[in-house]
């Protein structure tokens, strides 16, 4: 984190943007896993929002082949925005607890405003870096990084306002290792720096995370991480609705978040796709926690 501001919890129990249901539940399980406490205990100051800031999309059927249950999904991310903005000028780190991942449509959409150049860190075994037009499944939380960048829908795009909110140059991917063919395309047409599992492999957790701290920090006045749990290996992080084999070990990803507390340039954060129906007991929200620990500042020694 930049400074040690109050932490103000977001949780975002919604899953209609992904393909199956499971991560409404997630909040929950990361809050009963004991999220608070752990942070407290280093020292942050915590306060936990409701979720009453969320409308009730029970009975919004909008949706289409190509944006699946896009009415819930818009719904909540102009909600999320509001929320996420008001956090931050109350002067508190907001930390979104998630929920699928299209939630990032609006937390970063806030922290956009708020910071004119944000940086923005994404790990993830994916990209979500899909259009309508290019996602194979219409599942919105695919989407949520294009979006983002002004590409796709503008019932998406215009979340927060109209536009791109980021520079393509100040975005980092880490972790990835399952792209469809239109999310190469957009990476390779747009030079976003995507560090691949690839690249974990070859050079090692900590250069990687060296350079990808360099692209999001360097010219920006602010850093968004969204961390999608699906980025660490299904061994350890089994409770995901999109698990992919070959992720980050457990010290990998510990190593990212020690490196970027150490780093102090995070303003605002997701932390998704935690699936409480798909995990091996506490296994997942359990390892989440540990990991917003290593963030906010918890050492070995
Ligand atoms: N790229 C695929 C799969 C996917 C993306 N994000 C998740 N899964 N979690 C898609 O549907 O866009
Ligand atoms: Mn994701
Ligand atoms: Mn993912």
């Amino acid at each position: 984190m930049k400074e040690q501001l109050p932490i103000t919890i977001l949780p975002v129990p919604f899953d209609w943007g992904a393909g199956r249901r499971g991560a409404a539940a997630g909040p929950e399980a990361v809050l009963q896993a004991g999220l608070i406490r752990r942070l407290q205990k280093l020292g942050c100051r915590v306060q936990l929002r409701s979720d009453d800031y969320l409308p009730n999309t029970d009975a919004d059927r909008r949706t289409s082949a190509k944006l699946k249950h896009w009415g819930r999904v818009q719904a909540m991310n102009e909600a999320l925005a509001l929320e996420a903005a008001a956090a931050m000028r109350a002067g508190t780190f907001p930390l979104a607890i998630g929920g699928d991942h299209s939630l990032a449509i609006g937390t970063v959409a806030a922290a956009a405003k708020a910071r004119r150049r944000l940086g923005v860190l994404w790990i993830d075994a994916h990209g979500d870096l899909n259009t309508p037009q290019t996602s194979p499944s219409g599942n919105i939380h695919g989407m949520s990084l294009a979006a983002l960048l002004g590409l796709g829908d503008p019932r998406f795009t215009g979340i927060g306002g109209p536009g791109a909110k980021l520079n393509p140059g100040h975005i980092a991917l880490v972790g990835a290792r399952e792209l469809d063919v239109g999310e190469k395309e957009l990476i390779r047409e747009l030079g976003i720096a995507c560090f691949t599992m690839h690249d974990i492999d070859r050079y090692g957790m900590a250069r990687v995370m060296e350079n990808a701290i360099r692209v999001v920090s360097e010219g920006t006045d602010g850093v968004h991480l969204s961390f999608d749990i699906d980025s660490v290996d299904p061994g350890e992080a089994p409770g995901t609705g999109t698990p992919v084999r070959g992720g980050l070990n457990y010290r990998e990803a510990h190593l990212a978040m020690e490196m970027l507390h150490e780093a102090a340039i995070v303003t605002s954060a997701d932390l998704v796709e935690v699936n409480p129906l798909l995990d091996n007991g506490q296994r997942t929200a359990r390892l989440a926690v540990e990991l917003a620990a290593s963030f906010a500042g918890e050492r070995i020694l």
